[in-house]
């Protein structure tokens, strides 16, 4: 009976979602362990501000004392911002965050997951994870949640330190629409261009909402993917981050930095390695993935005519 009370929505979130006002998630892995102190916390609190300026309400969603939070207040977002131990939370440890009691930061895979299952339509992030490069199988669990929750994700695409390659056919094998937004090509998260193509053009969030209204009315159970570049002042192009990468995954291969620890890892060592580059693109493309998502939010809320 415990466990019923999961997902656990704030007052206003409830509220907001009982009036079908438009309600935006965002994700905590990014501010736990995606970011650097004191950015995380900036920037968290940033997004919310962007959501609620655009005219949507944020819910920010995590996992505390088990309880998986849909709209976190100011001081629950500053414990997942700053206190030690938070763990990265995927789908195969759900049950063990419920059963334990943990305190957890969800990535792509359980936002989408919990935020689905809180009535939320529409998610906004940085970058899906997906198939890592080199020998192992190592592929993200957002893929398969992706896969399988109905639910528009906004992000700019998947990591350099990815496969994008592999992961594009991924997506595509499962099923997963794959929707440019103002672009032609799959973004690559610090870079607008992958060359690798997107399954649409859009350019404005009535289409998007057209698109996604299609998905549910056909009875789609997967996630509308729709991809946005970073904003041009921030793109840092791939091929200057090129060395860094190699040489930050021989790093990670010699210091066997595996499964969940990987991303994080990769992550800083390409800030530091472009003395602060990516870290200023990954904030900018969170934020404009906020506008935009909370401008389909608002374009999914109007009543059909
Ligand atoms: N992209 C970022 N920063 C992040 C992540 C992705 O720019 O922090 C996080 C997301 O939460 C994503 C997760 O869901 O990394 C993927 O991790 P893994 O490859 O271990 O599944
Ligand atoms: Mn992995």
């Amino acid at each position: 009976m415990l466990y019923m009370q999961n997902p656990k929505c704030s007052p206003e979130v409830a509220s907001a979602l009982a009036a079908q006002r438009p309600v935006v998630a965002l994700e905590s892995t990014v501010i736990a362990h995606g970011l650097p102190r004191p950015q995380n916390l900036e920037t968290a609190r940033r997004l919310e501000q962007i959501v609620r300026e655009q005219g949507a309400l944020p819910a920010t969603i995590a996992i505390l004392e088990g309880g998986f939070c849909v709209g976190l207040n100011d001081e629950q977002v500053r414990f997942v911002a700053e206190s030690e131990g938070i763990k990265k939370v995927s789908m195969r440890d759900l049950p063990l965050a419920a059963a334990q009691k943990w305190n957890g930061a969800t990535t792509v895979a359980t936002t989408s997951w919990i935020a689905k299952r809180a009535g939320i339509k529409v998610f906004a992030t940085g970058g899906i994870g997906g198939v890592h490069r080199g020998p192992l199988a190592d592929i993200s669990a957002d893929l398969p949640a992706l896969a399988t929750t109905p639910i528009v994700v906004v992000c700019s695409g998947a990591k350099i330190v990815l496969d994008l390659l592999a992961t594009r056919e991924w997506l595509e094998t499962y099923g997963i629409t794959v929707i440019g937004y103002g672009c032609d090509e799959l973004p690559a998260f610090y870079s607008r261009r992958s060359g690798l193509p997107v399954d649409a053009r859009v350019d404005s969030p009535a289409e998007v909402a057209q698109i996604f209204r299609a998905q549910e009315a056909l009875g789609i159970e997967r996630a509308l993917l729709v991809t946005v570049p970073v904003p041009e002042a921030s793109e840092v192009p791939a091929a200057s981050l090129e060395r860094a990468l190699q040489s930050a995954l021989r790093e990670a291969e010699d210091q066997q930095i595996g499964g969940r620890d990987l991303t994080p890892f990769l992550l800083s060592r390409m800030a530091h390695a472009s003395a602060g580059a990516t870290l200023k693109a990954n904030v900018a493309l969170l934020e404009n993935n906020a506008r935009v998502a909370t401008q389909i939010s608002m374009a999914l809320s109007i009543a059909e005519i």
